[in-house]
């Protein structure tokens, strides 16, 4: 679960990043005109986690995890200018990530340049998502020219799979020149088929964090309600994978956070009127992006949230904690974890007839506690 975070120069990324894996990168840097990026893993917060583990005490309690990649920021004119070879850097860094981040300036600062020498978050969002069509485009023009002579070289059903890849193309060439990004559309599963290996960054679903100051944090709501106007993005819709959501953070205020002592932290954020990081509801965002859930593993020696993607059937899950579990599946034992809380324990939910048998085919729900019966 890979997730990259880009945006113009100076927004905030390197910060964001620090602040969410408790690092300390300078900056992602370029070595021998290199870029290396900065990666981080990411316990992803989970405050039902939190809950079984003080039901039970377990020796270990283990998360979901995200990894983040923090690349140097895009500047202006880097499509064409000289530096070219470092976007074609960044832009390969990013479509090697399942998702993306896209950090966007809302603080003012004079001490801080910015690449458009104002800050302008919504006019920051089209500049980048033109560089990202602009990339596509760019693919897409190179194999096309090229597209015929596979053509007829190929016969049979590879033939008609190029076909098909063509006339993808085709279409996503115009969308793009109409200023469309990839995300937008909806393909049938041949045409999803045929263009999944290019990665397209403008049909990478996207969460916008506007990066603000702690002096205008109550832009906060203003600027996400501009972005669900302007660039139909959603909140959080249940049983719905968007494609494009939007949230904010402050970034200096959340690295100060990150470098605290627990309670501290606590207090600090007391007098802040919060009730959690900001950064945990952009973790919880980006992992809900992926189009991934978690169901739970309970027990004395480990409580352990697992990751799937949403409509995985049980046997399938099993498969991810043991592939002997997948395997020797017979059944599982489900519990929904609302019911785990209001009864305490298994033993006494199951006098109460909520814990379920299910077969291979179920679908597993986030929040579902799961043991599963094997036999190899
Ligand atoms: N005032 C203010 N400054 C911030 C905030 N977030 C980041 N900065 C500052 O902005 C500058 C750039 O931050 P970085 O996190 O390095 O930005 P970046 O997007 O990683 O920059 P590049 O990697 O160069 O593209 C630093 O001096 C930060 O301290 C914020 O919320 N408020
Ligand atoms: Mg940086």
């Amino acid at each position: 679960m890979h997730i990259g975070i880009f945006g113009l120069s100076n927004s905030g990324k390197t910060t964001v990043f620090n602040a969410s894996t408790r690092g300390n990168a300078e900056v992602a840097s370029y070595v021998g005109g290199l870029i290396l990026p900065n990666i981080g893993t990411v316990k992803v917060p989970d405050e039902r986690l939190e809950k079984l583990s003080k039901i039970y005490l377990p020796k270990k309690t283990v998360p979901a995890e995200v990894t983040y990649t923090d690349v140097p920021g895009l500047t202006k004119g880097m499509s064409s200018g000289n530096d070219q070879q470092a976007q074609t850097q960044i832009f390969t860094h990013l479509r090697n990530a399942e998702a993306l981040l896209h950090v966007v300036r809302a603080f003012e600062d004079e001490n801080v340049s910015h690449p458009d020498d104002s800050v302008d978050p919504i006019r920051d969002i089209d500049t980048a998502e033109i560089e990202f069509m602009i990339a596509d485009l760019g693919i897409i023009e190179k194999r096309l020219k090229r597209i015929d002579r596979d053509i007829r070289k190929l016969s049979g059903t590879d033939r008609d799979r190029v076909r098909i890849e063509e006339q993808t193309l085709r279409w996503f060439q115009e969308l793009l020149e109409s200023e469309t990004p990839l995300r937008a559309v909806e393909m049938s599963d041949d045409q999803e088929k045929v263009t999944r290996g290019y990665r397209f960054l403008s049909q990478k679903p996207q969460l916008i964090l506007f990066n603000v100051g702690e002096e205008n944090r109550e832009d906060e709501r203003k600027l996400i309600e501009m972005a669900h106007e302007k660039f139909q993005t959603s909140g959080q819709i249940p049983g719905k994978i968007p494609s494009r959501m939007a949230s904010a953070i402050c970034g200096k205020l959340e690295m100060e956070l990150a470098q605290m002592e627990e309670e501290d932290a606590a207090l600090f954020m007391d007098d802040l009127g919060i009730d959690e990081p900001g950064l945990n509801k952009m973790i919880r965002l980006s992992y809900r992006l992926l189009g991934v859930c978690s169901f739970f593993t309970v027990g004395a020696d480990e409580v352990r949230a697992w990751t799937i993607s949403e409509n995985t059937p049980a046997q399938k899950a099993a498969g991810e904690i043991h592939s002997d579990l997948e395997r020797g599946f017979i059944r599982a034992e489900v519990i929904r974890y609302q019911d785990h809380i209001k009864y305490g324990s298994i033993v006494e939910a199951k006098k109460r007839g909520v814990v379920r048998l299910e077969g291979k085919d179920y679908i597993v729900r986030d929040g579902d506690i799961m043991n599963i019966r094997f036999n190899v």
